[in-house]
């Protein structure tokens, strides 16, 4: 290809040659001035800008020649081999000048440190000069001058564009960039240039921490490497989830000290300090939250509460919740004057009333009577209970006992007594009645 090109610019260079005198000796009949050798005694010379380049610079090499003439650089290595070769056509008053650029990395194909020739070809002339190629002296590692995502930063995307800018006081050896995401090397798959490299992941991230390692060389081989953190974090819109509560929606308890405790979760994270627990509208002051449970120890009266749970995720989604239970620890009453114990029935044909009642429901399923323990069925309504039945004379024992509707028992244990009047008193009734009508008659023979 090299080889081409110089061929290609032979060629151009020699019909320009051809062309070029062609047309002097247009100028000089035209003119009626004697064409004669003299025309080209004009110096060719030939000069760098440095006497010492180090790789990467570029050369720039002036001079004069003829005007208007084709003029050809060759450079070469110290071995004689030529490197670049260019060619141009001198101005109108004989000036030229080229620039070469020299590789940032030595040796690089022919090109190696030490002494260069330049040489410079024109109108027939022939010039030389010579530049040193020397090597950088430098200790100076790269420097990272940013990178992204930051350190500890967060990204709501899978794929984020990892990206690192560097520079050197000399010159980057890109061919040195390392970047390792995960502890993968992901060097083949990023984009790198002098100045930054770029890498986007083929494969979504998961989300949560990331660890990328970097390093880049100087043409020295002086290394900087950086290790940083961040985090892939998409955005959140599912509002946390309440799994479970104690005491459960609509159940009764007959306890007045109670732990009340809830689960929960998140697809991210709840955030502990949004929970809030409400009891009939008053918050509770819990013993334990964390991110997935809490715990209230409560010391509460009878009656039904409405209990208000709500809490929020990291990401401001909230999760509410409302449920009711039944506080009882009072057993309920049972009341009646049968209850007295001092009850004579004079027929053996008894009836009697107890009176139940509950602070907050009755049970009333849950009703027993044994009489001289033997269970009879009363009969019930919400707030009473009726016997109705013969029994033999005598004393007779009574048990009667119902729960309310969060268990607590109430019984009652009473005696009365079943004492029909004896023919011996009717007798004596009898007399009483015969004596008064007596008294009767006694009184009304007086009068008459
Ligand atoms: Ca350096
Ligand atoms: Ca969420
Ligand atoms: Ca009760």
């Amino acid at each position: 290809m090299r080889k081409a090109f110089i061929n290609s610019i032979n060629f151009l260079s020699t019909a320009k040659k051809l062309f070029s005198r062609k047309f002097y000796l247009l100028i000089a009949m035209m003119l009626f001035i004697p064409f004669t050798n003299a025309s080209y005694a004009s110096p060719l010379t030939i000069t760098t800008d440095k006497q010492t380049y180090y790789p990467g610079d570029v050369i720039y090499i002036s001079g004069t020649t003829e005007p208007n003439s084709d003029i050809t650089i060759q450079l070469f290595n110290p071995s004689g081999t030529m490197v670049d070769i260019d060619y141009k056509v001198s101005s109108a008053n004989g000036y030229y000048s080229m620039s070469f650029k020299i590789p940032l990395k030595i040796p690089y194909g022919s090109w190696t440190y030490g002494t260069y020739t330049v040489r410079a070809y024109s109108v027939g002339q022939i010039k030389n000069t010579t530049f040193i190629l020397s090597a950088i002296t430098d200790t100076t590692p790269p420097t990272i001058t940013s990178f992204s995502p930051g350190e500890g930063s967060t990204v709501s995307v899978l794929n984020p564009i990892i990206s690192v800018l560097y520079s050197d006081d000399v010159a980057i050896d890109f061919s040195t960039v390392k970047i390792v995401l995960d502890g993968t090397d992901v060097t083949s798959t990023a984009t790198i240039t002098s100045t930054r490299a770029d890498y986007i992941p083929v494969t979504d991230l998961s989300e949560g921490p990331h660890t990328v390692y970097f390093e880049v060389k100087d043409l020295s081989g002086n290394k900087a490497s950086k290790t940083w953190n961040f985090t892939v974090s998409l955005p959140d819109f599912l509002p946390p989830i309440i799994s479970s509560v104690y005491p459960s929606d609509g159940s009764i308890l007959n306890l007045s000290t109670i732990t009340i405790n809830a689960t929960y979760s998140d697809n991210k994270a709840v955030d502990p300090y949004s929970v809030t627990l409400k009891l009939n509208d008053s918050a509770v002051n819990m013993s334990s939250i964390t991110p997935t449970s809490l715990t209230a120890s409560v010391n509460l009266t009878d009656g039904v509460y409405l209990a208000t749970l709500s809490l929020m995720d990291t990401s401001g989604n909230m999760a509410i919740m409302n449920w009711t239970f039944t506080i009882d620890a009072t057993p309920p009453t049972i009341s009646g004057n049968i209850l007295n114990n001092n009850t004579v029935f004079q027929s053996k044909e008894v009836n009697f009333t107890i009176f139940i009642s509950d602070n907050i429901a009755l049970n009333m399923s849950s009703l027993s009577m044994t009489i001289d323990g033997t269970p009879v069925t009363p009969t019930m309504n919400a707030t009473s209970v009726t016997y109705s039945g013969t029994l033999s004379e005598g004393s007779h024992s009574v048990v009667v006992s119902v729960r309310d509707i969060a268990g607590n028992l109430a019984s009652k244990a009473f005696t009365f007594s079943i004492a029909p009047p004896t023919d011996y008193m009717i007798y004596i009734i009898v007399v009483v009645i015969v004596a008064v009508i007596a008294v009767a008659i006694i009184f009304v023979l007086k009068r008459v």
